[in-house]
């Protein structure tokens, strides 16, 4: 059985971060396990609002040793590593490596809207942990950020920024929800390795019950780079996967919804 190990972040609220991939991983049939990085807690008489508390770094190193030392690992997904010190880290256990296994880099740099979890937090991911990237998944708050541009709002931005993070060293880069920016308005992903240049299209569903989609979109192309699948269509299956979660998408409270998970696996083999 294929092992797939994610170090990222607990949703205590169970809708992104560990809980997200773990789940993505089991109805992929593959074997997960996860290195915590962070706890996020969310506060239901303020407004939802969060708190980040950061796991101790020895203990991080602890839980990647075993997972890639002591039981090996087919492939790696990176979700929210929340301070530099922690992305250095883990960007120098990826240096050991020499991507002797391929990498999915979902940056995370904000749980919710576009306030950057630490400011510093960009420039590290920029820096350290792009170029171990089989393929990374921005969002376009991200991309923007990786990109050095101030905004994404158009396709032909999308594009530029896709091309400045390629210059990262990474292997192939998914803008997240491109079709947002464009007319008429879709869910469409923007794919770029280099040669290739493919806007994933996908028809625009109007719900706010988004949260966990960008760790379950990075998650399943995760997933599917484990299993074989070249970069593109790791990406093709996973916006598939996604769309299909989204059309019966349902709340968690009166804050924040996400999307059905047992649906978002009809298609998978
Ligand atoms: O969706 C970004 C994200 C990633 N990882 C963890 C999170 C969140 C957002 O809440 O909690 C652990």
């Amino acid at each position: 059985m294929k092992k797939i190990l994610t170090i990222a972040g607990s949703d205590s609220s169970g809708g992104a971060g560990i809980q997200a991939d773990l789940r993505t991983f089991a109805k992929h049939n593959l074997y997960g396990f996860c290195a915590l990085t962070v706890i996020v807690t969310m506060d239901p008489d303020n407004n939802w609002g969060h708190g980040v508390f950061p796991i101790e770094i020895a203990t991080i190193d602890s839980q990647i040793r075993t997972a890639i030392d002591g039981v090996g690992v087919d492939a790696i997904k990176l979700g929210m590593l929340p301070t530099p010190e922690i992305i250095s880290h883990v960007a120098a256990k990826l240096e050991v490596l020499k991507g002797k296994q391929p990498v999915v880099v979902d940056p995370v740099m904000v749980c919710k809207g576009d306030k950057p979890l630490f400011p510093e937090h960009a420039e590290a991911i920029k820096t350290q942990l792009i170029k171990h990237a089989t393929v990374t998944t921005p969002n376009l708050f991200e991309a923007a950020q990786l990109a050095g541009m101030d905004k994404i709002s158009s396709y032909e931005e999308a594009v530029m920024a896709a091309q400045k993070i390629m210059e990262l060293g990474c292997g192939a880069v998914a803008i997240t929800n491109v079709g947002s920016v464009m007319e008429p308005k879709t869910s469409a992903d923007l794919y770029y390795d280099g040669e290739e240049l493919l806007l994933v299209e996908g028809a625009f569903i109007d719900t706010h019950h988004t949260h966990g989609l960008g760790c379950t979109f990075a998650a399943h192309v995760a997933a599917n780079v484990c299993k074989g699948y070249s970069k593109r269509e790791s990406v093709v299956l996973a916006k598939e996967a996604i769309r299909a979660g989204v059309k019966h998408h349902f709340a968690l409270n009166q804050y924040v919804g996400t999307l059905n998970f047992e649906e978002s696996f009809k298609n998978i083999d």
